[in-house]
Parts: structure tokens; sequence; C-alpha cells
């Protein structure tokens, strides 16, 4: 791992409803019966200005139509404020950050979904992160459909609205699963979990996993 850090940084990644936030409380509590300390964060959020941000981002009806490099610069206000205020701190107190969303998901959805050009969106992730990289990035990988039906049937329960993400058209979201596979196949940090099977099967491969990083 080349970061300075003494924690570890684990991301969870994929498209809507796979299950990041089901599993990523499924890791936290696992890593948490090894005595390990962990911090479960967010992306875009984490931070109070962050998540302040996170709601503009989400909101589905502004006065006005978000420019497509205006969400991409505030994805990484977002950020910069949360990795400053919290990730980097957290690491360097030595402990487990498991990040429900990180850079990924702009390269996956500004990048492959809105079509913004992939060098920009290095040179802002080269400014805001340095060479900080997860030491480990589950991608969760579920059909389009399937992860859309549990988190259309989610936000039902909880009474939630839908978000300025799901009223995209379907060619949006098949850009952005197509953003994560290439992703992961460029890279020896993802592990890819088949999220489409049931939860227990999902949390078996999530657990061999961190016993290796654990390990390691
Ligand atoms: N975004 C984000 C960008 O555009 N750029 C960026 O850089 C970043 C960081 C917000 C949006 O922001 C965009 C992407 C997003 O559109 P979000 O809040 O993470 O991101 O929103 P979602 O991806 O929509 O997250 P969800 O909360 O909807 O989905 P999760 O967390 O993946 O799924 P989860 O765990 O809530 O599960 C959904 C339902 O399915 C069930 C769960 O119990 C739950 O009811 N479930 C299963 N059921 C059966 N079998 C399984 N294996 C199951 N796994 C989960």
């Amino acid at each position: 791992m080349s970061q300075t850090h003494s924690g570890r940084f684990i991301t969870f990644e994929g498209g809507e409803g796979v299950g990041k936030s089901t599993n990523i409380e499924f890791a936290a509590h696992w890593l948490r019966e090894q005595g390990q300390t962990v911090l479960i964060t967010r992306e875009p959020g984490g931070t109070v200005i962050a998540e302040t941000i996170r709601n503009q981002l989400l909101k589905a009806h502004h006065a006005e139509v978000m420019d497509d490099m205006t969400e991409l610069l505030l994805v990484f206000a977002a950020r910069a404020q949360h990795l400053n205020a919290v990730i980097r701190p957290a690491l360097a107190r030595g402990e487990w950050v498991l990040c429900d969303r990180f850079t990924d998901s702009t390269i996956a959805y500004q990048g492959y979904g809105r079509g913004l050009p992939l060098a920009h969106i290095e040179q802002l992730k080269q400014l805001v992160q340095g060479n900080l990289e997860p030491d480990c990035t589950f991608l969760l990988e579920a059909p389009l459909a399937l992860g859309m039906a549990r988190a259309r049937g989610r936000a039902d329960a909880a009474g939630d609205e839908i978000d300025r993400f799901e009223t995209e058209q379907i060619a949006f979201f098949e850009r952005v699963q197509q953003g994560f596979q290439q992703l992961a196949s460029a890279s020896t940090r993802f592990r890819r979990i088949d999220a489409s099977q049931a939860l227990a099967g999902v949390q078996h491969d999530i657990e061999c996993t961190l016993k290796e990083l654990l390990a390691s």
C-alpha cells in the first residue's frame, strides 16, 4: 500500500441500490467484532459542509438546471472538505475508514455518465486527493433493473423522494455501469462482488476479503 497513513481506507462502489449502505454496516460490524476501530462515512457528504453540498447535488428540483461542470466541481468541493476534516485524520489515527462511494463514482457518473472528460476529472482528483487511493474497493454488481427495484423499494418504505440522479434515463445508468466495469478491470484494488445473490452470499464474499485485509 502506497499511503503514509496507518489506517485502512476501504470504499464501497456500484450503481443505485446494489447494497452499499447495507454491506458497509455489515463490514463495520464484522471489523469491530475483530477489535478494530471503524469509521463509516459517505460521499458526497460526511461533514456538515459536505452534507450541505450533497443536498444541492441530490435535490431533484432546482429553479435552474445544474450544469455538469458545476456538478463535478461540487462533488470535488465536498470531497476536499471530507478528506481533510474526516478521512485523513481518521486514517492518521490508525482507524478503518469505510466510505460509501468515493472518486470511482465521480469517474463513473460524471465521466462515463455525463460524458465529462476523464482527463479533467483526473486533474481534480490529483488536486484534491494527491496520492491517496483506497486500499481496497468493493464493487457491488447487479443488473440495473434489480438495483433500481431494490432502491425504489427501500425509498418507498422510508417515504423518501426520488433524487436528481434517479431521474436519469436508463442509458445514463448503463454508461455508469460500464464506467465501473472499466475501472475494476484496470486496477487490482477492486474486489468485484456479485450483489444479485442473496445477502448472506454477498456478506460471505465481503468477509473473505476483510479477512485477507486484516491479515495483510
Ligand atoms: N454521485 C456520488 C455522483 O454522481 N458522483 C460522485 O462522485 C458521488 C460520490 C448519491 C448519488 O450521488 C451520485 C451517485 C448517486 O446517484 P447514494 O446516496 O450512495 O449516492 O445513493 P444510491 O447509490 O442511490 O444508494 P442507495 O442508498 O440507493 O443504494 P445502496 O446503498 O447501494 O443500497 P442499500 O444498501 O440501501 O440497499 C437497497 C435495498 O436493497 C436491499 C436492502 O435491504 C435495501 O432495502 N438489499 C438486498 N435485498 C436482497 N438481496 C441483497 N443481496 C440485497 N442487498 C441490499
